[in-house]
This record gives structure tokens, sequence and C-alpha cells, in this order.
């Protein structure tokens, strides 16, 4: 460790931004959760976690917003081999599954196999869950990096055992309250829809970003009131009618109770910044925009208690949409622990 000079080009070594810490030495510890089974558009986000790794090495640690960030601990939890073992033979399932439903063939027909896939799910939300429930208990912070945006379930739920009221800030294009999509429970466009119904701690749910969703979305949104969605429409109407981002982040802000989980999901940003992710969906926010609200999340009086980071897909002749993942998460992270030190 005394040979780690922050001024010089990280040197790969296993671990998200080349940090020398291990596990047991990090305040802050990052799960990498390889899994996509429920992803319907295109698959990929598997290859997140390494690619954001991979591309994280390049990150300059500096960062004006945070003196001497390059000194946080951030530590990596090695990737568990078994998950992509699993996420490889379930997706071969799910991907029949929604090969036959675009036929016009009934869930009812793919019962057995919806079933195998539902069940592969709820195993990895326990597999998440007791990993990330032992760092936090141990007094860690937890980052998990997906995956797909079914992968962070796990985390909320072990959130949620030590904090009896929080908040989630969710970013992302898509309102992800879909009850089951495709058949799968657990799908990566059901995730706030399982949030709110299986963890009974979360008061809030702030979007941000949203301009992808359906009818029964609209009516959960509106009839919900736990939710409160600004959507992409919403935040471009208000900036082109003279309301700063500043006073929008306010308000995004004060929308949250003390206690506030980040789920972010890259999609939530302008695709040209994620090419390659999921479900791109034209419009989003930039980075700077994120970047604001997120560090001034941080120096308010909200205290953050985890987050995660989905859908991340590198691309296969280029690692931009990694890029752009790795720098989210090291703000993420630093950020986090800027907030720790705040309180
Ligand atoms: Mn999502």
């Amino acid at each position: 460790m005394t040979q780690f000079n922050p001024n010089e080009i990280g040197m790969a070594n296993g671990n998200y931004f080349a940090l020398p810490y291990s596990p047991e030495q990090s305040e802050i510890v990052l799960v990498s959760v390889p899994w996509d089974v429920t992803t319907s558009y295109r698959p990929g986000t598997s290859k997140g976690p390494e690619a954001i790794l991979e591309a994280s090495v390049q990150v300059d640690l500096f960062d004006p917003n945070v003196e001497r960030a390059w000194e946080i601990k951030i530590g990596t939890i090695q990737e568990d081999s078994s998950i992509k073992k699993e996420n490889k033979k379930f997706r071969k399932i799910a991907e029949k599954v929604i090969e036959h439903l675009e036929k016009g063939e009934s869930e009812e027909v793919l019962s057995e196999e919806i079933k195998i896939i539902n069940d592969a799910s709820a195993s990895l939300n326990k597999k998440v869950y007791e990993t990330c429930g032992k760092y936090i208990s141990e007094g860690r912070f937890v980052g998990v990096v997906g995956g797909d945006h079914s992968i962070p379930l796990g985390n909320m739920k072990a959130v949620a055992d030590k904090h009896d009221d929080f908040g989630i800030l969710h970013i992302d294009a898509h309102a992800d309250l879909r009850v089951a999509y495709e058949g799968f429970r657990y799908s990566h466009a059901s995730i706030m829809y399982n949030a709110l119904n299986e963890i009974p701690q979360i008061s809030q749910l702030t979007q941000v970003g949203v301009r992808d969703f359906c009818q029964e979305e609209a009516d959960f949104i509106n009839h919900d009131p736990r939710i409160r969605c600004y959507t992409d429409m919403e935040i471009r109407q208000n900036s082109f009618e003279g309301k700063s981002w500043k006073r929008q982040c306010e308000e995004i802000i004060a929308s949250l109770p003390a206690s506030v989980y980040i789920s972010f999901d890259i999609d939530g940003l302008s695709p040209d910044l994620c090419p390659n992710t999921g479900t791109p969906v034209p419009g989003g926010l930039s980075f700077r925009e994120v970047d604001y609200m997120l560090h001034m999340l941080a120096t308010s009086n909200k205290r953050i208690i985890g987050f995660d980071l989905c859908e991340v897909s590198p691309g296969s002749d280029n690692e931009w949409d990694a890029n752009v993942g790795s720098r989210i998460l090291y703000k993420m992270c630093i950020y986090s622990k800027l907030n720790f030190k705040n309180r």
C-alpha cells in the first residue's frame, strides 16, 4: 500500500479504481452482480461489472469537490463466479420464453420455464442480500454493480434491515414499476414495483429522468402517494421556462426522507453516454446534471445509505459505456464518503 501513488496511472490489480485496499480495510465495498437473465431488448449488462472495473483503472482519482478523494478506502468484493455461470444457463431459458411470447404464445403455455426463471432470480436476490448484509453488518457501506436493474433488490433489503425508514432516489429512463414483465416476477422492468411491494421500510420513491413508461405505470405513479416522478419531459419543460437545475435539484432532494438509497440505471443519462445499454431511450440527463444533483444530495442534510449502478453494457467495439459508468460509480463512492463526513 505504501507504493500507491494517486498521481500515477492506476495499475490493474483486480480492484475497482485499482485501489490497493482489501474489503476488510475498506469503508465502502463494491459488490459485482453480473446478471442479465431478464433483459428484454438486448443482453450484455452481465458484462458490465467487468467492463466498469477495467475502465475504472483509468479514472483520475483527484476530484475538486472531494478533498483527498484518492484516500477513500473503496474495496472490491471479487466477483462470485457462480453468478456468471447461472446467468448463462438461465439466460438461455429466458430467451426462449421471450421469443415465444413475441410470437404471441401465452404465458400459461410457458409457465414451467417462467417458474424456473423466477426461482433463479429469487435465489440470486437471496445471494445478493446475504453478501451485502454481511458487509453492512460489519459497518461498511455497500454499492452493487450490475447487471440488469433486477439485481439491487437484495442490497435494498439488506439496507432495510438497518434502516426503518428510507427513500430511493431512482435515476432511470424507465419507471420500472411493472407488475412482472414477460412473466418474470423479478424483471429489470419491475425493480421499483418489487422494492415498494416487498420492503415496507421504503416510504418514498423519487424518480428522475423517466421518459418511457406504460399506462399501468403512469396510473401507479399517480395513485401511490409514496411516488414522485420527475419525468424527463417535466425537467426539460421547467428548464425551457426558466427554472434552474439548482431549484429542481433542491425540490428533488426535498422530496426524500432523511435516509436515501440511490438506484442508478445508466439509461437515465442521455443515450450518447450509454449507447449499448439494454434499453436506450432518447432524451435524458447529462453527466454534469447528474453529478451536480448527486453532489447536492451528498452535501444536504440527507444521509446516503447505499447505492447501485445498473444496466451498463460494454460495446463490442469500444469502452465508452464502461468509461462513463466507471466515472458515475466513482462519483457515487466519493460523494457517499463526503456525505458521511458532513453529518
Ligand atoms: Mn431501470
